[in-house]
């Protein structure tokens, strides 16, 4: 048993499914063609503990934390690609990637105010023989001009300028992959800026951050191949009283300026979720970019489960017809267990959730919420939650050639015996 069951059992299951779904009126051969369309940006930061390629013997920095010490991380572009490559085959669709610029793809070092797409040649041929969109990120943190925990909000003139420049040539290279792919780049920018206790001046960083953003976007650049993000956040390790860019900031800069929100699920209070903020911030801003994390008790990045938290992310892009606003990227790192394990099992709830979003019965919800028929309504939420949605998934597993079951953890055990642990 190598842990997927048999294709005939799949659909003989998926018959039976089809037909419990078609009672409620719902089509699953039509929920997983829309799946098939929904693209993940998996990130390529889980796959080396955030470490990237400039000089991984730094550390971490920006009061970020990946902790475990599980083997067999990647430590080049070349197996990072690799590791990615399993990854991608062991989940169904055909999904983008999100890379930092401390990814870079280059023999010589470069500063990072120096980056161009001539750097990111490897990742953009890597893309289009597989076939992936690309995101991209500036990154502003393990740097020696970011260890005092300032960025582009930065007191000192010139470290600022220094970041500026970083993410204008961020921009470029996100334009760069954008043509090269066909598809545009969305690219981020998180800052960690901000103090670990009683701040007294909150103000000045956050016109200081304001005009080094205006700086930053003040070329346009076309839509076609690169999409502006910002992403805020609550607290961080160290810039637990003060955070420069918090969700007011950047929810009056993307609304002043029309970029796109990032939304992480780890970045806002405990009991706050981000489910609730689509429907709301679509209304102000073009497009939201969505971290999709899972903390535990703090912005942790567990590796993403199907929680009712995912399943409301996903059921509000859905019954928002959203999809083609929300761009849904992940944003985990979890160093305690197979890196490649912890992308698939993360992306594949991240689909799960969207499938299990697509199978609603939602005209039916609607009416009944209209209705008032609020009993109703909540039967049938709770309803659905029995409905065999599993044997839709391993069939859109089987059709679309990659493990259903625990078949994909069978693989990634291989693949830990054969490559992970012969790595030093
Ligand atoms: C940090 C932010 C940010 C990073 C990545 C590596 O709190 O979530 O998105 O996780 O840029
Ligand atoms: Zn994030």
């Amino acid at each position: 048993m190598d842990g997927s069951p048999s294709p005939t059992l799949i659909e003989k299951s998926y018959a039976l499914a089809r037909e419990r779904y078609a009672d409620l009126g719902v089509d699953t051969d039509r929920s997983l063609a829309l799946l098939s369309q929904i693209p993940i940006s998996l990130h390529c930061w889980q796959g080396d503990d955030v470490l990237g390629f400039e000089d991984p013997d730094r550390g971490l920095s920006g009061g970020i934390m990946a902790t475990g010490n599980y083997p067999g991380k990647a430590r080049t572009v070349a197996q990072l690609r690799q590791d990615l490559d399993k990854a991608y085959s062991l989940i169904p669709g055909n999904h983008r990637l999100n890379l930092h610029a401390s990814y870079l793809d280059s023999d010589a070092k470069v500063a990072r105010n120096e980056i161009g797409p001539e750097h990111f040649r490897g990742w953009a041929d890597w893309a289009k023989a597989n076939n992936h969109g690309i995101d991209f990120n500036p990154t502003l943190f393990s740097h020696p001009l970011a260890d005092d925990g300032f960025t582009l909000a930065h007191a000192d003139a010139s470290i600022r300028r220094f970041w500026i420049e970083h993410c204008i040539a961020s921009r470029e290279i996100g334009a760069f992959f954008g043509k090269e792919t066909g598809t545009p780049a969305v690219t981020n920018i998180w800052i960690p800026d901000g103090y670990k206790d009683m701040t007294v001046d909150r103000a000045a960083p956050r016109q200081r951050l304001k005009d080094a953003l205006d700086e930053v976007f003040a070329k346009p650049i076309d839509s076609r191949y690169n999409l502006d993000a910002v992403e805020c956040k609550l607290f961080g390790l160290g810039s637990e009283s003060y955070v420069v860019g918090s969700h007011e900031f950047y929810m009056g800069y993307a609304v002043a300026n029309q970029l796109v929100l990032c939304l992480d699920a780890g970045h806002f209070h405990p009991t706050e979720t981000i489910s609730d903020k689509i429907s709301s911030t679509l209304l102000f801003v073009p497009r939201l970019l969505l971290h999709v994390s899972r903390g535990v008790r703090w912005d942790s990045d567990h590796v993403v489960t199907l929680t009712d938290d995912l399943q409301a992310i996903m059921q509000e892009i859905i019954r928002g017809g959203y999809q083609d606003r929300v761009h849904i990227g992940l944003d985990f790192f979890d160093a305690s267990i197979n890196r490649v394990a912890a992308w698939a099992i993360g992306t594949r709830n991240a689909l799960r959730a969207l499938l299990l979003a697509l199978l609603e019965p939602i005209d039916e919800l609607r009416q009944l919420e209209k209705d008032g028929d609020f009993t109703a309504r909540l039967a049938l939420l709770e309803e659905l939650k029995g409905m065999p949605f599993g044997a839709v998934w391993d069939y859109h597993c089987l059709r679309q050639e990659v493990p259903a079951g625990m078949g994909y953890v069978t693989e990634i055990r291989q693949y830990e015996k054969d490559v992970l642990s012969t790595r030093k």
